[in-house]
């Protein structure tokens, strides 16, 4: 084939919906309705992928002048992007209940005959929207508890992340991503613009066994335990970088990718941590064990708490599982 020729016909990749497709192959009993539920977070996905990246121009980077349910500032887009997903996985009808950072209670989708259940950040990290920082959404895929055809109740979202059907973050950054996990490994996708689909760039993701990046809030240092302060004082004495951009999609995903850390420990505004079990941790600690790492609450397997609250927030040391196992020793 001529140079030419074989410049205008370079295989664009494997693109996610064939993937996902390939997948559900795979399983005979897969009836395409998790494929499906896929596809509408996808969709959604795509949907503020085109916000976020015009957002100093379209005015969305405001704040809404109001708190969330949690009492944390609410950005516009934070409202835009939980409309968004909720109406594609509404629409999309393989979801019966949403639990979403932005609202207190459980959002009934009215698709009782749904099998699943969808935890959702919908925008994390979004106080950085206005400085052009990289922000994430993190969602959980269960199974619900309750009966088909019922109306879906709390037990449906209050599950423990090792019943996780899937999980996985888009990261909406310098190239937007889509990393997620069915269980069988995890798979990377990269966003094409000009084509509006995910092509596979990050196949079978391994996060390295140990590293050389922390990544904390150091401006906490004085709240934290005196395992917690040792810990990061070996750090420093091993030269270890310093990596905190404030937005725990963007340090996760560095993290998987080259190894390291990433601590949000117990402080003094946050005594039981900020971040959530059910729709921040158990994501990424679903993932990471996918990956070869660890994600640990400081005092057990960040999926094997058993959750209490919708909106609970726990401690989080997650990252490549040396480091993690390092860390607990020190709290010991
Ligand atoms: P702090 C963003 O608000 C977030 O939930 C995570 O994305 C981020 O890692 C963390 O909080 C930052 O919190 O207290 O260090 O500013």
């Amino acid at each position: 084939m001529n140079s030419a020729l074989q410049k205008f016909t370079t295989p664009v990749g494997t693109a996610l919906d064939r993937f996902i497709a390939t997948k559900q192959s795979e399983f005979p009993f897969a009836t395409g309705e998790l494929s499906q539920l896929l596809r509408d977070i996808v969709l959604a996905s795509k949907i503020l992928n085109r916000e976020i990246n015009r957002a100093g121009l379209v005015g969305i980077e405001t704040s809404m002048d109001q708190e969330n349910v949690q009492g944390e500032h609410q950005q516009m887009l934070d409202v835009v992007a939980d409309i968004r997903f909720t109406r594609a996985l509404t629409r999309g009808q393989q979801t019966c209940c949403i639990l979403s950072e932005e609202n207190d209670l459980i959002v009934e989708t009215g698709n009782r005959n749904a099998k699943y259940v969808v935890t959702l950040d919908p925008l994390d990290g979004s106080s950085n929207i206005n400085v052009n920082v990289s922000i994430g959404t993190i969602f959980s895929i269960y199974r619900r508890k309750t009966e088909i055809g019922t109306p879906p109740t709390e037990e449906d979202v209050l599950q423990k992340g090792r019943d996780q059907v899937a999980a996985g973050y888009i990261l909406y950054g310098s190239s937007t991503m889509l990393v997620y996990t069915t269980g069988y490994g995890v798979n990377g996708f990269t966003y094409e613009p000009s084509l509006g689909e995910y092509f596979l760039s990050h196949p079978n993701m391994k996060i390295p066994a140990t590293g050389q990046i922390y990544s904390v809030n150091e401006g906490s240092y004085e709240d934290f335990s005196p395992g917690i302060q040792q810990y990061i004082q070996y750090c420093k004495k091993e030269r270890y970088a310093a990596r905190y951009i404030g937005s725990l999609v963007a340090d996760f995903h560095r993290n998987l990718l080259k190894g390291g850390i990433y601590l949000y420990p117990s402080t003094q505004q946050y005594p039981s941590g900020k971040l959530r079990l059910l729709y921040e941790c158990n994501a990424l600690s679903f993932i990471v064990e996918q990956a070869g790492g660890l994600g640990s609450s400081g005092e057990g397997n960040i999926l094997d708490i058993i959750p209490q609250d919708k909106h609970q927030r726990v401690p989080l040391i997650i990252g490549s599982k040396q480091m993690v196992k390092q860390v607990l020793e020190f709290l010991k």
